[in-house]
């Protein structure tokens, strides 16, 4: 016999009613990100359109995003005044993951962080409105 456990909650939404937004990326940029995304879940659609892996992570802060501490080739997470949201470490090329993200009312910071490609230019920008 087996027994499915089955959750439900009255406060959240399911996932197909959140809001949502895509982010795509390839070399080297992040071509594109919502300017503005509700504070709350979203539902975050990440596009790797590029030949090689990449990463994507999403920090709030109110750090320039073209002045984040760097420990040589690298971002130093550790060292931006703010928190880290959420990361997606292994985005294969030509994949997409589908992700509920909870953001955060504040500016937030985009970038990969494998070596070399946030100088390449991989990073962008977006507000959490709320
Ligand atoms: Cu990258």
């Amino acid at each position: 016999m087996s027994v499915v456990l089955v959750s439900v909650s009255c406060t959240r939404q399911p996932a197909s009613a959140l809001p949502s937004g895509l982010i795509e990326l390839s070399e080297w940029g992040i071509e594109s990100i919502p300017d503005h995304l509700p504070a709350g879940e979203v539902r975050v659609d990440v596009h790797n359109d590029g030949a090689l892996r990449h990463e994507l992570l999403i920090v709030l802060t109110q750090m320039s995003v073209d002045e984040l501490p760097l420990e040589g080739e690298l971002v130093d997470v550790t060292r931006i005044d703010g928190h880290l949201v959420t990361e997606f470490e292994e985005l294969l090329p030509k994949s997409h993951v589908m992700v509920t993200v909870t953001v955060e009312p504040g500016p937030h910071v985009l970038f990969c962080n494998i070596v070399g490609h946030y100088s390449a230019g991989m990073r962008g920008v977006l507000a959490g409105d709320g």
